[in-house]
């Protein structure tokens, strides 16, 4: 039996509300505040004692990682063409971008930014925050060759590696000031554009805010 599924925290959440809205499942948001404080957020910690987000409930399924999360949600409400089944020539593709975009893309990102926001002024220019960052270049190239060849990460066709991917490109942009080059602004201009990801926006206030504020359309 299917639970009532929640969402917990944007951020990565936003991932997971645009595969929710693309895959029309119902889920409601409950916000959580890290620069609140999260010690503060007693229900949240309960959720998850490590404190960060997302986190999603569903029924008595608790989970976190918003990548794992992705896959359990198409599992578990699929078959889905957003997810490509093992015998689809797009599913390496599919398995490996998914993948790359938190673990090779905003993973090695949000080193960068902690640097830059937390770090004492003295630490900040760090060989790690370069590496970081030379390893976000490298996967990069993977994804600029890939988008030589095909319309989106996987292929021909929309997927949700490309919801993995695109988050992670405007997650550098917004939080370091990446630029990128024609390829990839392309490939946001074709994903961001969808009705699914302007509904996710419509449903994460904070992120809608945060993008507002740094194209300066408050
Ligand atoms: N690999 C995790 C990363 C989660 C993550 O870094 N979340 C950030 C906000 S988007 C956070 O909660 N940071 C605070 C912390 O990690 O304590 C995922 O994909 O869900």
């Amino acid at each position: 039996m299917a639970g009532t599924i929640t969402l917990y925290g944007e951020g990565r959440g936003f991932r997971v509300a645009w595969l929710l809205e693309e895959m029309g499942l119902p889920y409601r948001l409950r916000q959580v505040d890290l620069l609140a404080g999260v010690e503060k957020d007693r229900e949240f910690l309960a959720i998850n004692p490590a404190g960060f987000i997302p986190a999603l409930v569903d029924g008595d399924t608790v989970m976190v990682e918003s990548i794992a999360i992705m896959e359990y949600l198409l599992a578990r409400y699929g078959p889905n063409p957003l997810a490509p089944a093992p015998d689809d020539p797009a599913f390496a593709a599919y398995q490996q971008f998914l993948h790359m975009g938190e673990a090779g893309l905003a993973g090695p990102v949000n080193a960068i930014v902690a640097t830059n926001i937390l770090a004492p002024e003295a630490e900040r220019k760090n060989w790690t925050a370069d590496w970081a960052l030379d390893i976000f270049k490298s996967r990069l190239g993977l994804v600029i060759r890939q988008l030589t060849s095909a319309p989106f990460i996987a292929g021909d066709r929309f997927t949700a590696a490309d919801i993995s991917v695109t988050y992670a490109l405007e997650f550098a942009q917004r939080t370091i000031g990446f630029a990128f080059g024609p390829v990839e602004l392309d490939y946001l201009a074709r994903t961001t554009t969808r009705d699914g990801y302007r509904r996710a926006m419509d449903q994460c206030p904070a992120t809608k805010a945060w993008v507002a504020e740094l194209t300066g359309n408050r």
